[in-house]
């Protein structure tokens, strides 16, 4: 993708995020819809739905030739990245926004040609946005990130990663998970996988680890965490399927290394 095309598009991507996040800062306290899907803590409201709608009709009438997917399913049937793709979770966090009405994102990718150009991150409560366009670094709101620059060590580190990890489990040993807890400084459940992305970004987290994430979830995540020179991988250390769901672990080089080395190869059932 051609710079004036990416800017556009960037341009646009960002105007719509910080109008749909407003819309529901606005809305914050009215009363929602809440549905279930997967199973009854996997949590849909009437503003996922209505976002996600909000999307779908600036892209169509705007750039008419561009695909969508969305975790709602208003978006378009995409088999292949070719061309230019939106995968965009309207409110990643639903659980947080239905129980805490904060800590959750809306998360937009644009991918071109299965290479991901765009990749935005909106905390709507903080009015945070997380930017990324390809080859041109990482930002929050106008502040460049580089802490990742920096080495970094699993001793002195904060790793993201769902409590479930440490409960007896299908995927990994949790013996094992539960020393990594312990051998790192300290642990974390946000609760919104785009916002763990974000903060491995911004360097406040040196890992996020999780067992099954969709392209929604980890679409614009790794294209903010790639360029800020960090790594994503599935927990195995394999390259993630983009269109399909995947286990994730993304990270600071070092801690990804460290830790699928010292514990993730060992802890694999
Ligand atoms: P969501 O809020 O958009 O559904 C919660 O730990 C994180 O995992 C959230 O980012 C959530 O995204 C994501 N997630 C992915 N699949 C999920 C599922 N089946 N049930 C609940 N959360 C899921
Ligand atoms: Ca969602």
């Amino acid at each position: 993708m051609n710079k004036i095309t990416q800017d556009k598009i960037y341009n646009k991507a960002k105007e719509w995020i910080l109008e749909a996040g407003k819309t529901i800062r606005t809305k914050i306290n009215d009363p929602i819809e809440i549905g279930s899907k997967s199973n009854p803590n996997d949590l849909v409201t009437s503003m996922d739905k209505n976002t996600e709608k909000y999307f779908l009709e600036k892209i169509k009438t705007t750039f008419p030739e561009h695909l969508l997917i969305g975790e709602e399913g208003f978006g378009d049937d995409v088999k292949t990245l070719d061309g230019t793709v939106w995968i965009i979770d309207p409110i990643d966090g639903t659980m947080n926004f239905v129980q805490q009405k904060r800590n959750f994102a809306i998360s937009v990718a644009i991918y071109y040609n299965g290479v991901g150009e765009i990749g935005l991150i909106y905390n709507v409560m903080e009015d945070e946005l997380y930017s990324a366009k390809r080859g041109e670094g990482a930002y929050k709101n106008d502040l460049k990130l580089s802490r990742l620059a920096q080495p970094a060590i699993l001793e002195e580190s904060v790793i993201g990663l769902n409590h479930l990890w440490l409960c007896e489990n299908r995927l990994v040993n949790e013996k094992i998970m539960q020393e990594l807890v312990k051998t790192a400084r300290g642990s974390r459940t946000y609760g919104s996988a785009a916002l763990e992305f974000a903060f491995v970004a911004e360097g406040v987290l040196e890992g996020y680890l999780t067992m099954g994430l969709s392209p929604w979830d980890f679409a614009a995540g790794m294209i903010l965490v790639h360029e800020v020179g960090g790594v994503t991988t599935n927990i195995a250390g394999e390259p993630i399927k983009m269109l399909e769901r995947n286990s994730v672990f993304t990270g600071h080089p070092d801690i990804h290394q460290r830790i699928l080395n010292d514990f993730l190869i060992k802890a694999k059932k």
